[in-house]
């Protein structure tokens, strides 16, 4: 059969180490080349952009830096033809830059190196260079075939011949694309809109998506009801290698998922899976700490991510363990409080808020929710939750010595001695274990300390004092009472 063959735009994927400026040059180029207003309809996690080049499109994909979003910066590279890799030029190659690195040699795909920030006083593009070929990778100009480019984020230098490039090894990959294809393609965010429901953002990897088609990954249907390009603007079909944004899923699909054109909503059906259902909780030793957590988060990235930190959280064996019963994108709402308090977890927000009918709950019930925009914020504060489980260690350390030389009076589970304090001091508070012919013979508390008929919290070595005993040891002349303070010790994980 004959095929309809057309290129394609690239899809460019933007990876590199947190802060090296990726998203700074996705917006230098978009200052550039996205000429209309943005809509106010952009979403602020599409992370995806398309821009024009001489006539010619490109789409971008942004990726987060930080080391929590591995998944999206795999993912990233697997939907892209292109990956563009950001070293900042004072500061090198760094742990996710040859992450981001492994994942393009995984994906198979070319890269391009930009070497930002040389407009910053410390940039050295050559030191980034040697490092590179230390890496095996060799640019061209030290001989290899690595395209490179020196940017500035900051100014706009190098940012057209970035482009130029980009749009060269497009060229060279000669990227093209069956229409008349059965669409398909990735999911690479999703959220909960408030107002629209489902939103998922897409990749058409192949053939057109049109209004009124019924797509499916594995665990969500769409029937499409409204198409978006990625400034939010209404569309009637989407073209390959566009982000579409697309409305009419039943439930939010999951990232990372592809899907494909269907027939039939029926048909559709049986693509489905059980949905991927919730992280499987650790294997529970016996007497074993738990925190149970509920996670609300603003898109599926986000869920994944925060697992991905929680994981790093040592666990397990002698210490508390994390259980998350459920982890979804959406509000806080009354079910989470309802499972909260019937399982007795907390209730974590990342980027999402909680609404009213959950709130007066969560305070009726006294559940605890909170709530975070930064994601090593989320970890810290797991983390603290965790430690708080630990079995706390209790230290104890002797304080002194007390010798009985009175009994003043004896009641059921009290005395009242006199004595001297032999070594160390006398605290009020100290526990008490008394000591009779070098054997112990039993416990209790030193619930108050007398000195000269005075009440007083501290009585020195040498003097005499009061105590009041509570215990049901009878004391007798001549004991010796050994006198313990009994610290916590603040767990750490
Ligand atoms: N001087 C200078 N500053 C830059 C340049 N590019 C980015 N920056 C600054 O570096 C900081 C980080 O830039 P981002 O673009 O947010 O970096 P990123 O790589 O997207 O970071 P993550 O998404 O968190 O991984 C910001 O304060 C930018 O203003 C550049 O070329 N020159
Ligand atoms: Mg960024």
């Amino acid at each position: 059969m004959k095929k309809n063959l057309t290129t394609r735009p690239p899809v460019v994927v933007i990876l590199g180490h947190v802060d090296h400026g990726k998203s700074s040059i996705l917006e230098k180029i978009k200052d550039l080349k996205i000429t209309s207003k943005e809509s106010g309809g952009i979403t602020q996690h599409i992370g995806a952009y398309e821009v024009e080049e001489h006539g010619k499109k490109i789409t971008f994909i942004d990726t987060p830096g930080h080391e929590a979003f591995t998944a999206m910066r795999s993912r990233g590279a697997k939907v892209a033809d292109i990956a563009v890799l950001v070293i900042a030029g004072e500061e090198g190659i760094k742990p996710q830059t040859k992450e981001a690195l492994s994942h393009i040699k995984e994906a198979g795909i070319p890269m391009i190196i930009a070497i930002n920030k040389i407009d910053k006083p410390g940039a050295d593009p050559e030191r980034i260079k040697r490092e590179l070929s230390s890496q095996d990778i060799l640019v061209e100009s030290m001989g290899g075939k690595i395209p490179s480019v020196n940017t500035s984020a900051e100014t706009g230098k190098g940012i057209p011949e970035l482009l130029e490039l980009i749009l060269l090894v497009a060229e060279v990959e000669d990227l093209k694309t069956d229409l008349l294809e059965k669409a398909q393609g990735l999911v690479i965010e999703s959220h909960l809109d408030h107002n629209r429901g489902p939103t998922a953002t897409l990749i058409l990897q192949k053939g057109v998506l049109k209004k009124g088609d019924i797509i499916a990954t594995s665990s969500a249907i769409a029937k499409i009801k409204i198409i978006e390009d990625f400034q939010g603007n209404d569309i009637d079909e989407g073209m390959p290698a566009m982000p579409l944004v697309v409305i009419g899923f039943e439930n939010i699909p999951a990232v990372g998922e592809s899907f494909k054109l269907f027939s039939s909503v029926e048909e559709a059906k049986k693509e489905i899976k059980q949905p991927a259902k919730r992280v499987p909780s650790a294997d529970l030793e016996k007497d074993q700490k738990v925190l149970n957590l509920i996670l609300k988060a603003d898109v599926f990235g986000s869920i994944e991510a925060i697992n991905q930190v929680l994981k790093s959280i040592p666990q397990g064996k002698d210490k508390p363990v994390l259980r998350i019963l459920k982890a979804e994108v959406g509000e806080i709402n009354d079910s989470d409080v309802k499972l909260a308090k019937t399982s007795n977890a907390k209730i974590i927000g990342f980027k999402t808020k909680t609404n009213k009918i959950a709130q007066k709950l969560a305070l009726r019930e006294k559940t605890t929710i909170i709530s975070f925009d930064i994601i090593y914020e989320l970890a810290q504060a797991v983390r603290q939750l965790l430690e708080k489980k630990l079995i706390h260690e209790i230290v104890k350390k002797e304080i002194g010595k007390v010798k009985i030389s009175v009994i003043f009076r004896t009641e059921k589970n009290s005395q009242i001695v006199g004595g001297k304090v032999i070594t160390g001091e006398a605290k009020r508070g100290a526990s008490i274990e008394v000591y009779r012919n070098e054997e112990l013979i039993g416990k209790g508390k030193l619930t108050k300390l007398q000195q000269d008929k005075k009440d007083v919290e501290e009585v020195g070595k040498g003097r005499e004092c009061g105590i009041l005993f509570s215990g049901e040891t009878k004391i007798e002349e001549n004991d010796i009472l050994h006198l313990f303070l009994e610290e916590r010790v603040k767990g750490e994980l």
